[in-house]
């Protein structure tokens, strides 16, 4: 293990779906130490599948709760075990896979305030949630508490203006409604609800840590332009939930939610000077861990692709999700996810280029900009938005066709693929242009073929950043950016830069212009 001696360290923490992740940087955004727990392996006693229980109802997904708890009990011996030094640790902060929720029971803080530090945490914690199970993200479960809140502030556009999102089933304000309709004697025992990150930074320092206004904006409850609850909201969604939410906090810029407890100076060695600055959601994090610049649009091309936006002024829509931005709590970031990404184009590369990503990369080079007016729309599952599934294809004269040449199916599916991106983007206030920096990260961002239609979808150029673990780096950067109040851009000061691998070829931005007026208005035939 590298650790260097003489300079400060910062911890970022990752309290994802399937694991928890820590990794240490130096002053110098140098990586010393990582390590990961992972939920299904290394605690099988809990019988999670990819760190979650699936119902019965298939739409109902949780998480125990006391997993999450005994990881970081695992994940922190571990972490001693290799020798790492934690009295050289400045501050901490982290994420945590948003919209989950987790129920503190009536005497929980009393329980946090006194932990002891001889034994491990989950024996301390095992009655402290009045709810077991938490709700996590994957849940589905709360359609009817999602028209409940809708109906009740005015409508899906209203709950979008006020927080940045109309009424989504995993959205934690929906999770609470249904918990205190469906189990008031739980709800009702609950001293204080956090989210997983604000849970995660609430065990490091023993006391309720509030919760940010990045991860607090996928709730549908926080109002993402006053930056405080929305009573609206509160009053539809359960009893006294202002009091059991705590108010909310900036996500960071000076801004730490207190020192590490007792509990870790006693029992691994960390300073008592050690600060908790609020940790966040995973992808306000994972943005902060890509080091972006003000007006950048991330495009994350995985399993899903997701559009991270860095947005100074807001639109409202009933697409994608505006959270109050995770460096500048006066800006805000867009999300927008796309169920159809690596999978559809790995279908589309076994079916028309013999399974090649060569064969693949030569049909794009040997077909032109706009496909000849040829438009194909891939939705092997039923996509987000638009809530569609199916394949259709299109002629230049906007004909059904059955079938395309493998040459023109492969450029149409990356063509429809981005255009939609961009499409979903600009809805969510991207201006996009030779100005915008597109940074690609995930599988699909080693294929520079790949990457030349996308700088021609978009007009702009685009730059590749690998970051593995962007979501736990981001928690490092943010913790320093908390504690030491730098500019961003001086905190991420020794991140890899990123790499411009493809400009806008001559021509793209007439061209796909009109083929993204086009594809709209077939996206809407769907
Ligand atoms: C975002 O809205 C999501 O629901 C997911 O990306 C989770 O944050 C995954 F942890």
């Amino acid at each position: 293990m590298a650790q260097d001696t003489g300079s400060g360290v910062y911890l970022g923490f990752d309290f994802s779906t399937q694991q928890i992740k820590v990794i240490a940087v130096n002053e110098d955004s140098k990586v010393l130490h990582e390590a990961a727990v992972k939920f299904d392996t290394d605690l099988p006693e809990f019988k999670t599948q990819g760190g979650a229980h699936i119902h019965d109802d298939k739409v109902t997904v949780t998480a125990p709760t006391l997993m999450w708890v005994k990881a970081l009990d695992l994940l922190l011996d571990q972490v001693k075990t290799s020798g790492f030094d934690f009295s050289k640790v400045l501050a901490i902060s982290g994420a945590g896979q948003q919209h989950g929720s987790v129920y503190w029971k009536t005497g929980a803080q009393n329980t946090l305030r006194q932990l002891d530090p001889v034994k491990p945490l989950h024996q301390q914690l095992q009655d402290s949630f009045s709810v077991a199970d938490s709700p996590i993200w994957m849940d589905a479960s709360t359609t009817t508490q999602c028209q409940q809140l809708e109906t009740a502030v005015g409508g899906p556009m209203r709950l979008a203006e006020i927080t940045g999102a109309r009424g989504f089933e995993r959205y934690t304000g929906n999770q609470i409604m249904k918990i205190s309709q469906t189990q008031p004697d739980a709800y009702s025992k609950t001293e204080r609800i956090s989210l997983v990150s604000s849970f995660a930074a609430t065990l490091f320092c023993g006391d309720y840590a509030p919760i940010d206004y990045s991860d607090g904006s996928g709730m549908n409850l926080l109002d993402i332009v006053n930056k405080s609850w929305s009573q609206e909201c509160l009053k539809a969604c359960g009893e006294n939930l202002a009091e059991k939410l705590g108010e909310p906090v900036p996500s960071t810029l000076l801004w730490y939610v207190g020192k590490i407890s007792k509990y870790f100076v006693d029992r691994y060695g960390f300073s008592p000077a050690c600060q908790v600055v609020a940790f966040t959601g995973d992808n306000p994090a994972s943005l902060a861990g890509l080091a972006p610049r003000e007006g950048d649009a991330i495009v994350s091309l995985g399993t899903s692709d997701t559009v991270f936006l860095w947005l100074n002024e807001q639109k409202a829509g009933l697409e994608g999700h505006i959270f109050v931005n995770p460096i500048d709590p006066m800006d805000y970031m867009a999300l927008v996810c796309f169920k159809n990404g690596s999978l559809t184009r790995e279908r589309i590369q076994k079916e028309c280029a013999s399974g090649s990503w060569n064969t693949f990369s030569s049909c794009l080079t040997s077909t032109p900009m706009g496909n000849n007016g040829n438009i194909g729309i891939y939705f092997d599952t039923t996509e987000i938005q638009p809530l569609a599934m199916g394949t259709s294809r299109f002629n230049s004269n906007g004909e059904k066709v059955e079938s395309f040449s493998p040459e023109v199916e492969v450029r149409a599916v990356l063509e429809s693929q981005f255009l939609a991106r961009r499409m979903y983007a600009e809805l969510r206030g991207m201006s996009v242009g030779p100005q915008t920096r597109v940074l690609a990260t995930g599988g699909a961002s080693s294929n520079k073929a790949i990457l030349q239609v996308l700088s021609d979808v978009f007009n702009a150029p685009v730059y590749v950043t690998d970051v593995p673990n962007s979501a736990a780096l981001g928690g490092c950067y943010r913790a320093k950016h908390g504690v030491t109040g730098m500019n961003f851009s001086e905190v991420v000061k020794g991140h890899p830069e990123p790499v411009c691998v493809a400009t806008p070829t001559k021509g793209s931005a007439e061209i796909y212009q009109r083929l993204s007026e086009r594809y709209k208005a077939l996206e809407q035939q769907m």
